[in-house]
């Protein structure tokens, strides 16, 4: 059965590549701006992020690299390589294979191609000569600090601070985790220290090397070029699900939540560049939607999250205050939080996934099943400075919500005035 599944999402995959027009992608060379003549081929920009770091705060240093190849194609012509996710600490399903996974299985790479110029791992293997990295970056911040009141951006090729996750192997190649691909090797390995924004680094990759494939580690340590602005949206509007998860989410809202596109008016583009809805247009499905984030939160975040029965009266009163009969729970509670939660609120629906589904979307896909179906309703709760309750804030956004009904979210037990979150508004 599962292998039938998987054929069968193959063949849509298939199908849906096969519709694509790949002959002439935004950043063909014959589509170069016209000053940058016909100079040599491409420049790859490769990337990592500090290994403890989850999806969602992945999916926002994606936006900041971006923004640092807007800044180099003004100058040369590079291609960002994808980096394959797998590995991440949450992603703990047993028995399921999770590395080395394409980013084709989680978004819509014509999307993001509209954006920025980007290829998979497995694609630069293929047209670079092999698994080989020129150069990689690892950067850190400044062994000395910063200086309270006196912020400024500077960057500099420093001794590593912490012991390097690279080491040499007899024919002095640098050998690392290199997103689960063993046989990759880096030709030079060293440190810089960074303070600011990811395009304070563009000088050095385009004037100090000129090296063809260049990594940067620890990425996470770049800031935003400008946070909130129209490069910032612009990307993250390209950052579209991949169809398959975006259907199975669609098919789940109509079934057990009385939801599509046309009554909840969150008529969706396939083509986001065309998609331009006003904020406060879309009305929503008839359901609140909680992010009920536990695990790891519970302990490291134990001001922001409430306990089940807090929850569980908050959730109660919201349905309430909004007429809402219905109520999706997305959460990665363990299973006896979770048989508890069902015990205190029987009517919550939640997608359950088989071991065939859990296998064939693996723990990334679920997360975006159930950040979409979110995303839907009509009104929506989420936790605490969790990056996975951030990321349904702006899909909602780009869905037309008014922001009312999105920067909603639990108080911690002890939190006498539970302010919402400030509001941000996408500024053009
Ligand atoms: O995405 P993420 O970085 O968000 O990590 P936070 C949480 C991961 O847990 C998700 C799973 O990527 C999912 O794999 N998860 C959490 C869920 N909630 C749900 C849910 O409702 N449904 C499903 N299907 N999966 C970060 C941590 O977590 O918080 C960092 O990753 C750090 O390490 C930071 O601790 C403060 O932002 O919530």
């Amino acid at each position: 059965r599962l292998e039938r599944r998987g054929e069968a999402l193959g063949a849509r995959i298939q199908s849906w590549l096969a519709r694509a027009d790949f002959s002439q992608p935004p950043w063909s060379p014959t589509r170069r701006p016209a000053h940058l003549g016909s100079r040599a081929a491409n420049r790859y920009l490769l990337y990592d992020v500090n290994p403890p770091e989850g999806f969602n705060l992945r999916r926002d240093v994606y936006i900041r690299v971006a923004s640092l190849i807007k800044t180099l194609l003004k100058s040369e012509a590079w291609v960002l390589v994808l980096p394959p996710w797998g590995r991440l600490y949450h992603w703990q399903s047993p028995d399921i294979h999770q590395v080395r996974i394409p980013w084709s299985e989680f978004f819509d790479l014509p999307s993001l191609n509209q954006n920025i110029p980007v290829i998979e791992y497995e694609q630069f293997l293929a047209e670079s000569g092999g698994p080989f990295i020129d150069q990689v970056y690892v950067l850190q911040s400044y062994a000395e600090g910063w200086k309270e009141g006196t912020w400024e951006e500077k960057i500099d090729e420093r001794p590593c601070i912490d012991q390097l996750m690279y080491s040499k192997d007899k024919h002095e190649y640098y050998r690392g985790w290199f997103w689960g691909y063993e046989e990759t090797r880096g030709l030079n390995v060293s440190c810089l220290s960074v303070q600011g924004s990811a395009s304070i680094i563009a000088p050095v990759l385009l004037k100090n090397t000129s090296a063809r494939s260049v990594m940067l580690d620890r990425a996470e340590n770049l800031l935003h070029d400008h946070y909130g602005g129209r490069d910032y949206w612009n990307t993250r509007r390209s950052m579209v699900f991949a169809k398959h998860l975006r259907v199975v989410g669609d098919e789940f809202r109509r079934k057990y939540l009385h939801s599509t596109d046309e009554a909840d008016r969150t008529d969706y583009n396939e083509d986001w560049t065309q998609m331009k809805v006003k904020l406060g247009t879309a009305v929503g499905g008839p359901y609140l939607g909680v992010h009920l984030r536990r695990k790891d939160f519970i302990w490291g975040h134990r001001e922001d999250v409430p306990s089940l029965h807090g929850a569980v009266k908050k959730i109660r009163s919201l349905m309430e205050k909004h007429k809402l009969k219905r109520v999706f729970i997305a959460t990665d509670a363990i299973v006896e939080e979770t048989e508890e939660l069902k015990k205190l609120l029987p009517e919550m629906v939640r997608f359950e996934p088989t071991w065939e589904e859990l296998e064939l979307y693996k723990d990334g896909g679920i997360a975006i099943i159930d950040q979409w179906i979110c995303a839907h309703a009509r009104y929506f709760t989420g936790t605490s400075v969790s990056t996975f309750s951030f990321r349904i804030h702006e899909e909602r956004e780009i869905l037309g919500f008014d922001p009312r009904t999105t920067y909603n979210r639990f108080c911690g037990e002890k939190e006498r005035n539970c302010e919402q979150p400030t509001h941000w508004k996408i500024v053009y």
